[in-house]
């Protein structure tokens, strides 16, 4: 649990941040920083880069007749640098001791008030200068699958984490995770719920963000991806809050959701046999841009059919919109009132309390209040859902899920 100890200063201090810490000289010393390598991370002793320069490309444990000598320092590499004031890459247990430098874009350097700089660490996200590039993720056996949720069929509600890197993590359930692929950043939209491809295995659905393509990553079964398939060829940005749903058309495969950004109507993509999405089909008239969360969280009113959260921008309420016998919406019930857009994410991975009921979770946003105190973004809080459609009260599980980039 990384509660107590802080991430430097909080965030990444890319270099643009300059004189945020107050202790920048005035008079910057271009041609010294000029002299640090593309590829390097430089310290000089003096707070204007002047002097005797220490250049790595590599972690150093200890830093010999550098230990605490780091006054201004500029990094030239594409990675993270952890500076810890310890030797050993031991992270400060008190906030704002040790320092997370971000990869140079504007020619600039940091300056340190005092110098107390025991190592140096490069990682390839802040997150993992203090702790696991993922957040611990805990869900219990649940009864019978759930048909979703679940990407490696052991009946554990699994998570998939990506990282600011643009690195994809898979997150069993037993609070460890796994990297399962990189260069999801291309990626602006990501769902999943369920079996697309027919092969009775949980997948993902991406759309690229440059080209509005939309992609299919096959699930493997054990948290893993094959070779991505396209499904959808182009336009996919006109649409927003796209969503897999779960099987609405009653044919065994998990259904596309989609809004219309300039008409606000709903679509419906069902999947087909061989794994493409059909002739969509009009599930809602209009209104559905004044949803900001569309969440496919399955079966919350235990009638055997998959149901939708949709969350009301203004005034915040949650919505569930149960789905019918006949692949439609029935009519929406008010599952919650107030404060719901302080959460900054939801996810929809059925029955992770183990009780046989599907579950909702979500992701704080920086509205986010707890004790009566605000700011408490990046909070993972689990609501149990209680089969009739209901959610029990939101649980403040684990501070951990902040400086990522989605969860799913
Ligand atoms: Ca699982
Ligand atoms: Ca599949
Ligand atoms: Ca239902
Ligand atoms: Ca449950």
């Amino acid at each position: 649990m990384r509660s107590v100890v802080k991430r430097g200063l909080a965030s990444v201090l890319g270099l643009a941040t300059l004189g945020v810490l107050g202790v920048t000289t005035a008079a910057p010393a271009q041609a010294a920083v000029s002299d640090c390598p593309s590829g390097y991370f430089c310290a000089w002793k003096t707070d204007n880069t002047t002097g005797t320069m220490f250049k790595t490309s590599e972690s150093k444990a200890t830093l010999g007749e550098w230990n605490n000598a780091f006054r201004s320092v500029v990094n030239r590499t594409s990675q993270i640098a952890c500076l810890y004031d310890k030797e050993d890459y031991v992270p400060a247990v008190e906030a704002g001791t040790d320092h997370v430098v971000g990869p140079d874009t504007t020619g600039g350097y940091l300056g340190f008030g005092t110098a107390n700089t025991g190592s140096l660490k490069f990682v390839g996200t802040a997150r993992e200068c203090d702790g696991n590039a993922y957040p611990a993720w805990q869900a219990e056996t649940a009864p019978e699958a759930a048909g979703f949720g679940d990407l490696d069929g052991d009946r554990k509600a699994d998570v998939l984490v990506r990282d600011e890197a643009g690195r994809l993590w898979f997150l069993p359930g037993d609070r460890t995770g796994r990297m399962v692929g990189t260069g999801w950043n291309d990626a602006d939209a990501l769902t999943r719920h369920g079996d697309v491809s027919g092969d009775g295995r949980e997948d993902v659905i991406a759309r690229e963000k440059a080209t509005g393509k939309l992609w299919l990553h096959p699930g493997t079964g054990t948290g893993d991806f094959g070779a991505r398939v396209l499904i959808g060829t182009g336009g996919w940005n006109g649409m927003d809050r796209i969503t897999a749903f779960g099987d609405l058309t009653a044919d065994g495969r998990s259904d596309l959701l989609a809004v219309e950004k300039t008409t606000g109507k709903l679509w419906l993509y069902p999947s087909t046999p061989t794994g493409t999405l059909g002739t969509r089909v009009l599930l809602g008239t209009g209104g559905w841009n004044a949803m900001n969360a569309l969440v496919g969280a399955g079966d919350m009113n235990g009638d055997g059919h998959p149901d939708l959260i949709a969350r009301e921008a203004s005034p915040a309420k949650l919505w569930l919109y149960p789905s019918t016998a006949t692949g439609t919406l029935g009519a929406r019930v008010l599952i919650g009132s107030g404060g719901w857009n302080r959460l900054g994410s939801f996810l929809a991975v059925g029955d992770f309390s183990g009780d046989g009921r599907a579950d909702l979770a979500a992701i704080s946003g920086g509205s986010y209040v707890i004790d009566g105190v605000p700011g408490k973004q990046g909070w993972l809080v689990t609501y149990q859902g209680l089969g009739t459609g209901a959610l029990a009260a939101g649980r403040n599980v684990d501070p951990d899920w902040d400086d990522l980039n989605g969860a799913f």
